[in-house]
């Protein structure tokens, strides 16, 4: 056993807004997809490997919700983890836009990537992540507080 430094954080999704509808049909966007919140360490081949998955909104492509220009959502919902020294916090997903007569949009895999000594320790930060595609837009917002700062945790 060893030990290791770490952050406990919350992410909490606080908005999803559509701040452009652009060329689709009609008058709102059908997005569908997923936003979450992941704790990312870099493995022995230096590829990103998501040690935490907190998905925090998620809807299939059956299931997809509407949004005019300037709609938001406010889901609220937080994962709470722990991120360790030289790792990472990723916020961000993947969103996807339903149309019928062409294939979907593919709106984007984005994740805003912060390293741990970046996540800021005093107060809570937002970040945003923006997903667009043709003038369809969707801009999504995290809460990030840090519970308990830099304490050594028992690790195999
Ligand atoms: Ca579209
Ligand atoms: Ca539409
Ligand atoms: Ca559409």
């Amino acid at each position: 056993m060893g030990t290791r430094l770490a952050k406990e954080v919350r992410v909490t999704l606080k908005e999803i807004r559509c701040s452009k509808v652009g060329d689709d049909d009609g008058d709102t966007l059908e997005i569908y997809g997923h936003l979450d919140a992941l704790g990312v360490f870099v493995d022995a081949q230096g590829i990103f490997q998501p040690g935490f998955t907190g998905t925090l909104w998620h809807h299939q492509d059956n299931d997809v919700v509407r949004m005019a220009e300037t709609n938001q959502l406010f889901p609220n919902k937080s994962a709470t983890f722990l991120v360790f020294e030289n790792d990472f916090l990723w916020v961000g997903g993947h969103l996807k836009e339903d149309d019928d007569f062409n294939e979907d949009d593919e709106m984007g895999i984005r994740h805003e990537r912060i390293l741990y000594k970046n996540i800021a320790s005093t107060g809570s930060g937002h970040v945003s992540v923006k997903f667009n595609q043709s003038g369809q837009a969707v801009e999504t917002k995290f809460g990030i507080e840090v519970l308990r700062d830099n304490f050594l945790v028992p690790v195999p």
